[in-house]
């Protein structure tokens, strides 16, 4: 059952960055991705902007330089689940693309710039992210793992790296796009 933890969070993350939907990952759907991210940074913060695309852009170079089986040219799920446990996760790749975007998300959420997320900030990631907001309050409390009322990047970080890495199914950063689908 652990292996499936991770597949099932990768398959919910294959549907999110599928924009076009037409069920395979290709160049197109990163940058629309990647245009979606840059769309909340402020202005004055355009190098946080390029440092968001340039991430989409390594994850991208990532699934087809280690992903690509067929060598179409497009991911498909099957490439990407296994392209992401066995590469894409590898620390320093996963620094380079998962957690650069991570960071570069952090500064661009935190409006007020006190270096933490309020419920506030961290919610409106929902909206601009297109991610079904229904559980965002649930996520806000699992994520804040010292109670304190707000993410900092130590707990921001967490999440993400636990969504990506961990194969425990209560995992708090399992919540990052919403309960995993049982069914996929
Ligand atoms: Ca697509
Ligand atoms: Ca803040
Ligand atoms: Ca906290």
């Amino acid at each position: 059952m652990t292996e499936d933890v991770k597949a099932r969070k990768f398959s919910t993350l294959f549907r999110w960055f599928d924009r076009n939907g037409d069920g395979q990952l290709t160049r197109d759907d990163f940058q629309q991705m990647a245009d979606m991210f840059a769309g909340l940074v402020r202005e004055g913060a355009e190098e946080n902007a390029a440092a968001m695309r340039a991430a989409f852009e390594t994850w991208w170079q990532l699934l087809l330089a280690h992903g690509d089986r067929d060598g179409s040219g497009q991911i498909s799920p099957h490439e990407f689940i296994t392209v992401m446990e066995a590469d894409v996760t590898d620390p320093q790749h996963f620094e380079q693309a998962v957690l650069a975007i991570a960071d570069a998300l952090m500064r661009a959420l935190d409006t007020d710039q006190d270096g933490v997320l309020s419920q506030a900030e961290y919610v409106r990631m929902y909206d601009v992210l297109g991610i079904p907001p229904v559980h965002s309050e649930a996520a806000f409390r699992l994520l804040d793992q010292d109670g304190d009322g707000s993410l900092s990047h130590a707990e921001f970080r967490t999440a993400i790296t636990d969504f990506y890495l961990s194969d425990d199914p209560k995992a708090p950063g399992n919540w990052l796009l919403g309960p995993i689908d049982q069914a996929a």
